[in-house]
């Protein structure tokens, strides 16, 4: 049969960052091919799916991720040839039964992961189709809202803003190509307006990265640039991804803010939230509070949920056992999404729908460390999701994502 899987390889390439990464090729009996990579984070959640490194300090600093590579080609390999590759939860539910362990610490999700695309990738060219409309069908017609980050702080920049990522979010949910037009002239008016700080460069996501009094400053400038570039904050909100979990220690309870040097407790902290809430055109907070903090998601979720999208990232991280606690202890409203937290196509798909029949929003996204690899987009537009966090209008990796967003807006013309 033509759909059947002929042969499968790994490969150790390269990320954003420079730091070895997986990648996987799929290739079928009629010839057609798949290829993905998995991308890595900075500021990764404590329950994530495991990330392989091999640990050998001879190599990539530790990082390097040969044994990975090698567990697609020795173990996944022998064990998918043969399967029907349009079978996508079979081909997941066959790499998953390889490794006993609930978080992939076996194979590695970075391995499960780039396999697992690469095979929708492979039975979508079967079917000679663009991977989303194999994904979702008929019905995936709807382009996401960017939220675009613009300014980058906390682990992905060497600034000294605490908050992890400033995002633009246009109100407006279409034209996609409308919508990321005014999104790059605010980020390049922002630019414009940062040349009179004291800057150092991008952050990992392709955001600006100055040095500025605080991180309330940060949301004035942007709000200064959307007026600047001829927009109002009727037009663009601002999303925040505080990362909080980064700031956490779990054996006091208490949240330090390493660059200004604070101790915050979570009311404090809530308390904050609420006051920017009240000074600025926030609509969306990512990881306010840390990912074991759940009786601080609740307060949050109560107080500020009804009028703010409070969107679990560590607390969630991309998993169906996790979501369900959120949603029997109310805690957020929404969930991001990022495949490589769980590790395979079909979970990713699951969580969503999970999400989705729940009223919890979703938000499909990128990691700090990424590739060329598109396919976030396609997912985002498969299951009509409607937002999508993939960084500024900068660096490759990032533009990447959003090139294949418009011209997915182009084929759905
Ligand atoms: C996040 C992500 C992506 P990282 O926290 O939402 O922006 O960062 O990949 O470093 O976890
Ligand atoms: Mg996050």
């Amino acid at each position: 049969m033509k759909k059947l899987i002929k042969e499968i390889k790994g490969y150790e390439l390269l990320d954003s960052r420079g730091n070895p990464t997986v990648a996987a090729k799929v290739v079928l009996n009629d010839q057609s091919e798949g290829f993905a990579l998995s991308p890595s984070g900075a500021s990764t959640g404590a329950y994530e799916a495991h990330e392989l490194r091999d640990k050998d300090m001879t190599r990539f600093g530790g990082k390097g991720v040969s044994e990975a590579v090698q567990n697609i080609n020795d173990k996944i390999y022998p064990a998918l040839v043969g399967s029907d590759c349009t079978n996508q939860a079979k081909v997941d539910e066959i790499i998953n039964s390889l490794d006993p362990t609930e978080s992939k610490k076996v194979l590695g999700a970075n391995a499960t992961l780039a396999v697992s695309l690469a095979c929708a990738k492979a039975a979508a060219s079967h079917y000679k189709m663009p991977l989303f409309r194999y994904l979702g069908g008929v019905n995936s017609c709807v382009l996401p809202r960017p939220m675009m980050n613009i300014l980058n702080g906390g682990a992905h920049a060497k600034n000294n803003i605490d908050i992890q990522e400033f995002m633009i979010v246009p109100t407006a949910t279409i034209p996609f190509s409308e919508n990321m037009r005014k999104c790059t002239e605010i980020y390049h008016t922002l630019g414009e307006i940062l040349k009179n700080y004291d800057i150092t460069g991008v952050g990992d996501e392709g955001g600006f990265a100055p040095n500025l009094k605080d991180d309330q400053t940060a949301i004035e400038l942007i709000c200064t640039a959307i007026e600047k570039a001829g927009y109002t904050t009727d037009e663009f909100k601002i999303a925040l991804d505080i990362a909080s979990s980064e700031w956490y220690n779990p054996n006091d309870g208490f949240y330090y803010l390493p660059k200004r040097q604070k101790k915050m407790t979570a009311s404090e902290l809530i308390e904050f939230y609420e006051d920017l809430s009240k000074k600025y055109p926030i609509i969306s907070l990512e990881d306010p509070l840390a990912e074991d903090d759940w009786s601080a998601w609740q307060k949050i979720t109560e107080k500020m949920g009804n009028k703010m999208q409070l969107v679990g990232d560590d607390l969630f991280v991309t998993n169906t056992t996790r979501l369900t606690m959120g949603i029997s202890d109310g805690a957020a409203n929404a969930i991001l999404v990022k495949p490589n937290q769980i590790g395979t196509l079909s979970e990713t798909l699951t969580v969503i729908r999970q999400a989705q029949r729940n009223s919890y929003s979703v938000i499909l996204s990128h990691r700090s460390g990424e590739t060329e690899d598109t396919t976030i987009a396609d997912i985002a537009v498969a299951t009509n999701c409607g937002q999508i966090k993939t960084g500024a209008p900068s660096r490759t990796d990032r533009v990447a994502k959003y090139n294949r967003l418009l011209m997915i807006e182009d084929l759905l013309k």
